[in-house]
């Protein structure tokens, strides 16, 4: 451990993560000449899609021979690799759209071209960064000819095929059955092994390994605390009872072909009533009874974006939020870039506020007195923040960093501003500070008021807890190896008003302290236990490599404890019950 104060901003882009079936992979590719900052690298990659079994569309005269199996792999190849950015029907997202009339008229020498070398627009080198082969890339230049294919829908009658009530409400238990301190169990993410562990708080350890969806990826907690929601990426929704003797999934539900997002109804009244999750593909959520996983009302998101009103057919669901304030669930649409305020207590007459905010909406928080809604407008930049008690925007903050990715964010009291929300960034390595308390201090509230350098870009998580002096912010897709596996941690106490002197951090050498010696394994997610005392970090390795999470005393800031197991393969997100459930962070 070291402490500094770097006054020198290390510019991050140059390497890029790679993007796999999946996702993104510990591993790091050669140096690639643009579009390869982890901000680009960290794109959806639609593994679930790629699967799919497609036909070759009706050909035209000058279109370019296909077989059957070209178009297969072609289809896997852009679903995995180029609908997070050019939308999966090719209409566009961050990228541009690749409609066969446009295609047609760059042609296939020019489509053969950039996706050998990229462009400095943000297209990766596909050919050159080795990641595609030459005849991949004749390929996709010909795929790109054609029509594309379109993914079916997956409506009420699909999700109720695959739902399934394991236990049925009236045969669970009607007391807790076991010996665990509830609220202080990790569910944490075993990404690739499409599983959860159930790890306790206090022994450290493994209560149960839990088989979920694809490519798993977020846990919520059901507002009682007892139920416990898992999404993998093939949107399947698992509902675990964690008062069983043994905690097991006792509903699931496939809810769409690609999702990333769940969440409890958690306002007064309506605990444990619903769940909601929702699609990437199809675009859309679905409100299901938060007993058993029924679905009851799905709704689409497609429809025009908030600025120029032009129709978007894919926009997608990102990050779900459960209201304190009203029964709302806070819904963000990406592309479309539109916050839903959908009102739960009447779904046979649903009510929806739509507010416009800004496009590419990802992922957010509370702040700490629960009524404002932060949610990061990543590839804008820009912060939205919602009102939860009004229903109204009110404020869109530029971040003066580049793709701010602050998970649910942090809530601290700092020392002059006052309360304050913080914000890490994946594109460099500023960490952003918003004044978030308009009553006590309506000079600084919902505006920019600090931004200082972390250990590196790359960031995609930051941390604090109400019993924490400390704040920590992680850099887990910097291109430098040693910089990836550490973690930045900040005296709150410290902090200053001066927007032009940097804060001093101690680094921490997590990845070190896990003592792993095969494969470049990354830190993700702080996580604190439920008392505020101990952070946990995952040590991500990949799949067929030891991985670990590494647990910190919060006070000392020393290494409390290494979980290995042959059974922790790529441990990614880790989410306390306590903190989950009450939106503690
Ligand atoms: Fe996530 C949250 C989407 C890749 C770990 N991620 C979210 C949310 C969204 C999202 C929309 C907010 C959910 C919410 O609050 O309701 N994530 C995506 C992607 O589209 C992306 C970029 C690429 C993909 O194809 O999925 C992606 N995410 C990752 C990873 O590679 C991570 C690092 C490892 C993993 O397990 O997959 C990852 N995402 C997480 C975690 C959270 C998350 C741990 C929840 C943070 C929290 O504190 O709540």
């Amino acid at each position: 451990m070291f402490t500094r104060a770097t006054k020198i901003r290390q510019t991050l882009l140059g390497t890029v993560a790679l993007v796999v079936a999946g996702g993104l992979t510990p591993a790091l590719a050669e140096d690639n000449a643009h579009g390869s900052g982890p901000a680009a690298a960290y794109s959806p990659s639609m593994t679930t899609l790629g699967q799919l079994q497609v036909e070759v569309p009706g050909m035209r005269p000058d279109d370019p021979v296909m077989t059957a199996e070209e178009f297969q792999e072609g289809t896997q190849i852009y679903f995995e690799r180029c609908a997070g950015c050019h939308g999966v029907l090719r209409k566009g997202a961050t990228g541009k759209p690749l409609t066969t009339d446009i295609t047609r008229d760059y042609g296939f020498d020019y489509l053969e071209s950039i996706l050998t070398y990229g462009s400095p627009a943000g297209m990766p080198n596909w050919g050159t960064s080795g990641e595609l082969t030459e005849d991949q890339i004749n390929l996709m230049a010909r795929y790109l000819l054609l029509e594309p294919p379109a993914p079916p829908e997956w409506g009420m009658p699909d999700m109720k095929e695959s739902w399934q009530v394991i236990v049925a409400p009236k045969d669970r238990p009607t007391e807790k059955m076991n010996d665990i301190d509830i609220e202080n169990l990790m569910s944490v993410t075993l990404r690739d092994a499409g599983q959860i562990a159930l790890i306790d708080g206090g022994t450290y350890e493994i209560r149960s390994i839990i088989t979920t969806g694809y490519a798993v990826h977020i846990s919520r907690i059901s507002a009682s605390g007892r139920y416990l929601m898992v999404i993998g990426r093939d949107g399947l929704v698992n509902m675990i009872d964690l008062w069983m003797e043994e905690p097991d999934t006792v509903a699931k539900i496939k809810i769409g072909m690609e999702a990333r997002s769940v969440e409890t109804s958690k306002f007064e009244g309506y605990e444990d009533k619903y769940a909601v999750a929702g699609a990437y593909w199809p675009p859309q959520y679905v409100i299901m009874d938060g007993d058993t996983l029924e679905p009851l009302k799905i709704v689409s998101t497609r429809g025009n974006v908030y600025d120029d009103q032009t129709y978007h057919p894919e926009p997608r669901v990102a990050s779900i939020l459960g209201s304190h304030y009203k029964p709302e669930f806070i819904i963000n649409v990406k592309e479309t870039g539109k916050i839903l305020m959908v009102d739960y207590s009447d779904l046979k007459n649903l009510k929806t506020v739509e507010i416009e905010a800004e496009r590419f909406l990802h992922d957010g928080g509370l702040d700490s007195t629960h009524r404002y809604f932060m949610v990061a407008a990543n590839a804008r930049n820009k912060i939205a923040v919602v009102d939860t008690k009004d229903g109204k925007l009110t404020a869109l903050i530029e971040t003066e960093g580049q793709t701010p990715h602050p998970g649910r964010g942090a809530n601290f009291v700092h020392p002059v501003f006052g309360p304050v929300w913080a914000t890490s960034h994946l594109g460099d390595e500023s960490v952003a500070l918003i004044g978030t308390d308009p009553e006590g201090h309506p000079d600084q509230a919902w505006k920019l008021l600090d931004s200082f350098y972390g250990l590196g870009g790359g960031s995609l998580f930051i941390k604090t807890h109400p019993n924490s002096e400390h704040l920590y912010v992680d850099a887990t897709l910097n291109p430098d190896a040693e910089t990836s596996a550490s973690v930045a941690v900040f005296k709150i106490a410290d902090f200053d008003d001066d927007r032009d002197t940097e804060e001093e951090y101690t680094t921490l050498p997590i990845g070190e302290w896990a003592g792993i010696t095969d494969g470049q394994p990354r830190v993700v997610q702080p996580e604190f236990n439920k008392h505020g005392t101990e952070v946990w970090f995952s040590v991500w390795n990949s799949k067929d490599k030891e991985s670990a999470i590494v647990v910190v005393d919060d006070k000392t800031l020393e290494l409390k404890y290494v979980i290995k197991d042959p059974r922790l393969i790529t441990p990614t997100g880790k989410f306390n019950v306590l903190n989950t459930q009450k939106d503690v962070y």
